[in-house]
């Protein structure tokens, strides 16, 4: 059964891909599985059919045959589990890349969200300016420590896996702070990601939407 997952009607990012539907898009063409789409406003997260489907009102869901996911992780985590290509064969190597995932989303991921966080809710407070640099901070050192693990590796433990899906997913929200272009080899890595044939189906899938929506908006 072909699954289902729900996406922003009008993702905020104006189609930049920074939204977590793109992780799980990204993570379904790794896999060859298709998917529909069904899209939610604001609104209509917060109605009792979605928050059936999400306790928080979110997106990203994911339902198939009669399986109901929510977060984005355990999301990709499911996909990389039932079908063949994110996940090595190999029992260490496996659980490795599942930590690799866990330390994206649990590690990497909150300051991040942290400095988007503040500016989109504080950036107009007296002390915004004075804030940011320790935020900025706490971004760099875990630029700065997945950087020195990196090295010159392609991906964070060899083959590609559902664990740089993650990481690469993460590191893209940091792009627009400038704080990744002082890790090169964390922009190559990144880079190396957004290359990829899924990454840019999954890239192209969300940007229709939104192209669709605000050509919608202008008739
Ligand atoms: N931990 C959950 C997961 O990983 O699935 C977090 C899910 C989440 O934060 N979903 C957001 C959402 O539904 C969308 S992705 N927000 C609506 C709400 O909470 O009411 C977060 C996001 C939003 C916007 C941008 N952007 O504009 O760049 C980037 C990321």
């Amino acid at each position: 059964m072909t699954a289902t997952i729900t996406a922003f009607e009008r993702s905020p990012d104006r189609g930049q891909g920074l939204a977590r539907d793109m992780r799980v898009r990204w993570a379904l063409e790794e896999v060859g599985q298709p998917y529909d789409v069904r899209l939610v406003s604001f609104g209509e997260m917060k109605q009792p059919v979605h928050l059936a489907l999400h306790p928080f009102g979110q997106i990203p869901t994911y339902e198939e045959d009669g399986l109901v996911l929510f977060e984005s992780g355990a999301i990709v985590l499911h996909i990389a589990q039932r079908h063949a290509g994110l996940l090595p064969a190999q029992a260490n190597a496996r659980a490795r890349a599942i930590s690799w995932m866990f330390a994206a989303l649990n590690t990497v991921e909150p300051p991040i969200v942290e400095r988007s966080m503040a500016w989109l809710l504080e950036r107009d407070e007296a002390w915004y300016g004075q804030r940011l640099p320790a935020v900025e901070g706490r971004i760099r050192k875990r630029l700065g420590e997945l950087s020195s693990r990196l090295g010159d590796a392609d991906w964070l433990d060899s083959a590609f896996s559902a664990g740089d899906l993650m990481m690469v997913s993460v590191l893209l929200r940091s792009k627009g702070s400038g704080l990744l272009d002082e890790y090169p080899n964390l922009c190559a890595y990144v880079a190396r990601g957004e290359a990829r044939p899924a990454y840019k189906r999954a890239f192209a899938a969300q940007l229709a939407v939104f192209t669709a929506g605000a050509s919608a908006d202008r008739k």
